[in-house]
């Protein structure tokens, strides 16, 4: 019999976590961790720390700051570590593929491009949306310009915008009148005939509204009737 408890002892002295003869193993668990069978068919038990805990499962199990293991959130993530677990989300301009704010990736979940172009007029009035790997950005459409900054922009970190090409009233020609329609955005023509008393005599009577709002000037001529029959 004494040889039996020797035995025993020694074995209890080995393995912290494993029987301590006469007493309840189970009982002297640590909080954080759970009593189970051994795996060597003795029938014994053992003090294993719970998911998220390290320690010998009796006298300490501490939290596991899973972020300490490396990337475990996979590529454009920030871990944040809880007592007993951890958390995963994606920095800005990713989202996880969950669909869900925080994650875990033992489920397949990871970061992923967020198309801001899929949101309608994330640019503005008159701007093109384009996707980018972990961004976008806004260029303007034809017919108008970029304002309070330059191409390409990204509305939600600068102040630039698109705004339609306007370029005012159009110019005045010596002896000639606009013919309405006077429409004044960018691409539009104005015509223009000489005035009453006069008549054209060389270059072209339209006026168009430039990408740079600026309208080009008619190269007509409008001659004084009285003056033509001299
Ligand atoms: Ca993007």
């Amino acid at each position: 019999m004494k040889g039996t408890a020797l035995v025993l002892l020694t074995a209890t002295v080995a393995v912290i976590t494993d029987v301590v003869v006469g007493t309840d193993v189970c009982a002297s668990c640590h909080p954080n961790a759970t009593c189970t069978d051994k795996m060597d068919g003795t029938g014994g038990k053992v003090c294993n720390c719970m998911y998220g805990f390290v320690g010998n499962g009796r006298t300490y199990c501490q939290d596991k700051d899973e972020c300490q293991l490396g990337r475990i959130c996979g590529e454009h993530s920030r871990c944040h570590n809880t007592y007993g677990s951890y958390f995963c989300t994606c920095v800005s301009g990713y989202s996880p593929t969950n669909n869900l704010a925080v994650f875990i990736p033992n489920d397949g979940t990871y970061c992923h491009d967020v198309d801001e172009c899929i949101v309608d007029g994330v640019c503005g009035e008159g701007g093109v949306c384009r996707n980018t790997d972990g961004d976008f950005y806004c260029k303007c459409r034809t017919g108008y310009a970029v304002q309070n900054g330059s191409e390409p922009f990204q509305p939600l970190t600068h102040s630039a915008y698109c705004e339609l090409v306007d370029c005012g009233p159009p110019p005045s020609v010596p002896h000639a009148v606009q013919i309405p329609p006077i429409v004044t955005r960018c691409g539009s023509v104005v015509q223009f005939a000489c005035a009453d008393g006069f008549t054209w005599t060389s270059g072209n009577v339209t006026a168009i509204c430039g990408h740079d709002g600026r309208w080009s000037v008619p190269s007509m001529h409008c001659k004084g009737k009285q003056q033509q029959q001299q």
